[in-house]
């Protein structure tokens, strides 16, 4: 039976189901979904009850100590991002848009490796750099929202990347993650043997988002991307410190990208995508281009235009959740 707990009214044009939809989850992984009946999340880990306390090392949180539900209970959208800086500034706009009062104080504060804060139903995390350091992050949050009881969480991660083909300053809500060898996979070595974990973002999702952005006044695209494990060579660069291959051989590879829809590299959709995806929750990442690659490599942009590029993600994730919220007022 489908579950779709529907943000906004369906309409032809959109994906009838969400991806963590019962009846579409289970049939792609062909066992049951890890999201309960009332929306709380059902962590994939028997070992996990066998811990007496569970210690959520890098956020700084544990199960004895702090009363989860109590303060995490409430949430409903998380929002990932690179840096420190730019997570309190979403905090704030979304502060703003939502009108709630918030001391914008770090609550990671003693692990010191990442910052959170949060405004009401929203919670707003930095994640550093790459998919290591995001994983790390991304798993203690959904352990998180699990103790916490949250209820149908919905995550998204809002960042910068290089684009393709497409105007400087645009952005992209992607579709999928590439690796870098070209599949639409994170893979990641467990017990010494990799294991492809596929990497598709919820479509619906996705259009959801795009649909709210058409007078934002810069271009949005719905298109695939790719992950690198690196910002200079594995980005097809000329300007790392090492290189070893030519600019018609770099620009033949980012042609490739594009025939095969990439829009936009960034350093972690592909793990965002699986890892979301295998946990039952809707992700969306939503990045803007700082350059298109094409025309080269580095990031020359003003500091007044890296702040405007960087602010539009932001825009587009926040009026995903102001309008879920103005609805649900009227409702
Ligand atoms: C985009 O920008 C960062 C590298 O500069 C990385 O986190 C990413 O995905
Ligand atoms: N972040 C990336 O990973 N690549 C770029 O080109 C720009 C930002």
């Amino acid at each position: 039976m489908c579950d779709c707990d529907y943000m906004f009214p369906s309409n032809d044009e959109w994906e009838k189901h969400y991806d963590n939809c019962k009846l579409v989850w289970e049939e792609l992984y062909d066992r049951t979904c890890p999201r309960n009946n009332d929306g709380t999340l059902r962590l994939c880990n028997a070992n996990l009850s066998k811990l007496e306390t569970d210690f959520l090392y890098h956020l700084g949180f544990d199960t004895k100590t702090h009363n989860l539900p109590a303060l995490f209970g409430d949430v409903k959208f998380v929002c990932m991002g690179g840096t420190k800086h730019r997570m309190r500034d979403f905090a704030k706009h979304i502060a703003k848009e939502l009108k709630i009062k918030s001391d914008f104080a770090n609550m990671t504060k003693q692990s010191h490796r990442y910052a959170m804060y949060k405004v009401g139903p929203v919670l707003s995390v930095s994640h550093g750099i790459g998919i290591p350091s995001m994983t790390i992050l991304l798993q203690e949050v959904l352990k998180l929202l699990h103790y916490a009881k949250a209820k149908n969480p919905i995550f998204f991660r809002i960042g910068t990347s290089g684009g393709l083909k497409i105007p400087p300053g645009s952005v992209v809500i992607s579709s999928w993650g590439m690796n870098g060898t070209l599949q639409k996979t994170y893979d990641i070595p467990i017990l010494g043997k990799v294991r492809q974990i596929p990497s598709f973002f919820d479509k619906r999702l996705s259009q959801e988002v795009q649909s709210l952005a058409s007078d934002v006044g810069f271009g949005t695209y719905i298109g695939g991307t790719m992950a690198a494990d690196d910002f200079y060579r594995g980005q097809a660069r000329l300007d790392g410190p090492i290189c070893d291959h030519t600019e018609d051989e770099k620009l033949e590879f980012l042609n490739t990208l594009a025939e095969l829809g990439v829009k936009n590299i960034e350093m972690e959709a592909t793990a965002f995508a699986a890892l979301t995806s295998e946990a039952g929750v809707r992700a969306a990442d939503v990045c803007v281009t700082l350059l298109n690659r094409l025309e080269g490599d580095q990031v020359s942009i003003s500091k007044a235009t890296y702040a405007e590029y960087q602010v539009r993600p932001m825009l587009v994730v926040g009026r995903y959740i102001t309008k879920y919220y103005v609805d649900k007022l009227k409702r």
